[in-house]
């Protein structure tokens, strides 16, 4: 990155206009970019973003049935979990950083910085950035990224023995595909949020919620909140009933049915 560039003159957010019909989706934008002028969202992250943009226009920008269906499992997974573990990476930090505290404090899971582009400054900038966000606790930030996650050869092995370690649930996002392999190898329980659902991730995890962070994280947080109330067999019962093969086909099912009409509506 060129450093004679301030961070002012790469982001534009102030820039962009009210009536802009994509408003929402350059503020986010800009947030992105934010968290790498401030040295926290890798550069990859960005490119990880446009492609994130590019599979949101097939979901029509929306929560999706097959999105809420795999959420309530989710949700139900990590009430029902001894140690769910939340993890963290730069672009996740740079979006939904409140609400990553929120769904920890709902589901009494942990939260755990894990970096794919993995250096201390960066650990320890999420690590700050989510403490001011009201977290009491962030584990994987340097030392405390101790352990070891067999068969993985990427700056993501070292993980937290007191968080990822040991956790029977992780939630994740915008995940590498290797890392989610392992992890579900280890006998975890991964569900990761993905708006590409054909990326290896999305294939590999138990469940996988097609859906953006930025939508994803308050609707599981609101579904949390109601779940907490029900017994843990009802619970039981919907992490058994639900199958991800068949919500990952329901979602490529929505996208073939969705641009077949587009096309007949030119
Ligand atoms: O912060 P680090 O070092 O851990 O690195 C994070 C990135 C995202 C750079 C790293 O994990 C990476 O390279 O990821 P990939 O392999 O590009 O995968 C990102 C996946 O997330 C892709 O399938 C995207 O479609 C999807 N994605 C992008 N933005 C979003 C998203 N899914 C949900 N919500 C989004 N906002």
């Amino acid at each position: 990155m060129d450093k004679s560039h301030s961070s002012n003159e790469w982001s534009i957010r102030s820039l962009i206009p009210e009536n802009h019909p994509r408003r929402e989706s350059l503020i986010i934008r800009e947030k992105v970019v934010e968290g790498l002028l401030e040295g926290y969202v890798a550069p990859q992250g960005l490119i990880a973003h446009g492609r994130g943009e590019c599979f949101d226009y097939l979901i029509g920008e929306k929560t999706q049935d097959f999105a809420i269906k795999a959420m309530e499992a989710g949700i139900a997974s990590m009430l029902l979990a001894k140690h769910p573990v939340i993890s963290v990476n730069g672009n996740m930090a740079a979006l939904v950083p409140n609400e990553i505290v929120k769904l920890a404090e709902v589901t009494n899971s942990k939260i755990e910085v894990n970096l794919f582009y993995r250096t201390v400054e960066r650990e320890r900038k999420i690590a700050e950035i989510l403490k001011r966000a009201g977290a009491k606790e962030v584990l994987g930030v340097e030392e405390d990224a101790s352990a070891t996650i067999p068969e993985l050869f990427s700056e993501r092995r070292r993980v937290s023995p007191r968080g990822i370690y040991i956790a029977d649930v992780v939630l994740l996002g915008l995940e590498d595909g290797d890392r989610t392999e392992a992890l579900v190898k280890m006998g975890k329980k991964v569900i990761a949020i993905d708006l590409n659902p054909l990326s290896r991730t999305a294939m590999t995890a138990s469940i996988t919620i097609v859906d953006n962070i930025i939508r994803a994280f308050p609707k599981m947080i609101e579904i949390a909140e109601k779940m907490r109330e029900k017994k843990r067999e009802e619970l039981e019962e919907i992490v058994k009933q639900y199958d991800n093969k068949k919500i990952l086909a329901e979602a490529l099912n929505f996208i073939a049915k969705r641009l077949t009409q587009l096309s007949f509506d030119l």
